[in-house]
């Protein structure tokens, strides 16, 4: 302890004298001290700066006066939080684990990549680099390598192996599914037969915009499909983990359904204070809080939104976000936004604004990410996406619904795209990079927006949908949809387990 002091204000180039030294010592917060002293000398431009007990007791003096909670009143309330939270999150981490420094960095954010406003005259440049995208995966297939430009279909003999979007796809009057599909140089016209039935279930799961495989047989202007193929992804395998993850979403604060209760003893569990020997081993194990967007309930979202809203400012809902997440230490907390977060609603989202979430921003160990986007934890590569093309999807595909996200994200992960379908509910800006290919395979692929929880596993890949703090609302009663509440996936260890805080 009192090496380390000596070997802080070295490393600092801080000469420091025996008294000025001892004065120091004999203080309660010493660490915080000499940690903000070297913190506020660091912008000098002197080489080295001697310490003498004179200058360190007007610095004490100055930082507890600053500090002590009795002159509250009279000060900068965010100085004091600042200096709170530097407290907290300067004690003993609770166990080992914390004590290695994070490995999180984010691979993929779209926030400072977005250029547009989605204006028309980019919708060909952001087709474009979907198409390339997903058909560099798609050419590196077997069935695909010897796959050739759709103009070519009409002048050659043997059997079509082509690349293409999906322009539209219906079902024919006796049942059979008819396709459009085009690359840059054409278009065909591809028939699905109801009696090759595997082929015909797989079609039922094909939808507009996506960028598939289509091998088939001539017959006149029409192609007959033997086989569809998608990007997909190979089995990865199961990456070692040996920290504990935790996936929430949907927390709606300023709702007047948000489960404050739930969420607090959510919050002293994740602090290693609430719930039984077990769950309080699985919280010691926490590194990574993982929050898929709808933080807040957000205004203007739905029309008469008011009425639902016991905080009925945006600015107001960050500041209190801050203030429950806020009593969350030691751990990286990564936030990605929602549909009813403050930030662009079409996607990809930006992360949340600075300027509508301050407080929200000062939290220490608050890391703030796009949606979609995909950060490495300890080496863990993980998607979070909030899910809102999870509505057109479930409009779309038969046997799709906001009961079973798993299929949703599995459908997501074979076709390598987050919202394939364009122009429904989901706004996609037209972006000259289309950023909700999944380029990357992730081992954790993380959702929310439906409220209710899912997982499972594909390919090796943990598929979380994270349910919601949202007990159900209005519109999900007319809906009938039975949210999942409070109930928390972790990744404990590489295991899946469920924490209920109702
Ligand atoms: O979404 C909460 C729930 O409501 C989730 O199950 C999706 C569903 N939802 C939201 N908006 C729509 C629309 N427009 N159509 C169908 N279902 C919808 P949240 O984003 O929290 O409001
Ligand atoms: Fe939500
Ligand atoms: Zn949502």
């Amino acid at each position: 302890m009192t090496d380390d002091i000596i070997l802080k204000f070295t490393n600092a180039d801080l000469l420091i004298d025996d008294s000025a030294y001892k004065k120091i010592v004999e203080q309660e917060h010493s660490n915080q001290i000499v940690d903000s002293l070297i913190k506020d000398l660091s912008g000098s431009n002197d080489n080295l700066i001697f310490l003498t007990e004179p200058i360190v007791d007007q610095y004490i003096q100055k930082y507890l006066s600053k500090y002590d909670p009795q002159n509250y009143a009279n000060q900068d309330s965010d100085i004091i939080e600042e200096m709170y939270n530097e407290i907290n999150n300067n004690k003993t981490p609770r166990n080992k684990l914390l004590d290695v420094p994070f490995d999180f960095h984010v691979i993929q954010d779209a926030t400072k990549k977005s250029y547009t406003n989605g204006e028309i005259k980019d919708f060909s440049a952001y087709f474009n680099n979907r198409f390339q995208k997903i058909k560099a995966m798609l050419i590196k297939k077997p069935g695909l390598k010897d796959s050739y430009p759709m103009k070519d279909v009409g002048v050659r003999d043997d059997v079509v192996n082509v690349i293409g979007m999906v322009n539209d796809i219906r079902n024919t009057k006796n049942n059979h599914k008819i396709m459009e599909i085009e690359d840059e140089t054409g278009s065909i016209t591809v028939l699905i037969h109801n009696e090759n039935h595997s082929l015909f279930e797989l079609a039922e799961s094909v939808v507009k915009d996506e960028v598939i495989g289509v091998i088939g047989s001539k017959k006149g202007t029409l192609v007959i499909a033997s086989d569809i193929i998608h990007p997909s992804v190979p089995r990865i395998d199961e990456k070692k983990m040996d920290f504990s993850a935790v996936f929430i979403s949907d927390i709606h604060i300023g709702s007047s359904t948000f489960l404050e209760d739930a969420f607090k003893r959510f919050v002293k569990w994740i602090n290693g204070d609430f719930g039984d020997e077990e769950q309080r081993k699985i919280a010691n194990d926490v590194r990574y809080l993982v929050v898929a967007g709808d933080v807040v309930d957000g205004i203007g979202v739905y029309p008469h939104q008011e009425e639902e809203l016991t905080i009925k400012n945006i600015y107001e809902q960050y500041e209190e976000a801050a203030r429950l997440l806020g009593d969350i230490n030691d751990i990286k907390i990564i936030i990605a936004p929602g549909n009813h977060d403050a930030s662009r609603l079409a996607e990809p989202q930006p992360a949340i604004p600075e300027n509508y979430a301050a407080d929200l921003y000062k939290i220490k160990n608050a890391e703030f990410v796009s949606n979609p986007s995909l950060v490495s934890l300890d080496g863990l590569k993980t998607l979070i996406y909030h899910g809102r093309s999870f509505d057109d999807l479930a409009m779309t595909i038969n046997g799709l619904s906001h009961q079973n996200s798993d299929l949703i994200m599995r459908e997501l992960i074979e076709k390598r795209h987050l919202a394939p379908i364009y122009g429904e509910r989901t706004p996609l800006a037209s972006e000259f990079e289309d950023h909700l290919v999944i380029d990357e395979i992730p081992d954790i692929f993380h959702t929310g927006h439906v409220h209710i929880n899912a997982y499972k596993k594909h390919k090796g890949i943990h598929m979380i949908n994270s349910g919601t703090f949202q007990s159900q609302t209005e519109f999900q009663k007319i809906y009938n949809i039975m949210p999942t509440c409070a109930e928390v996936p972790v990744l404990n260890k590489g295991a899946f387990k469920i924490l209920k805080f109702t």
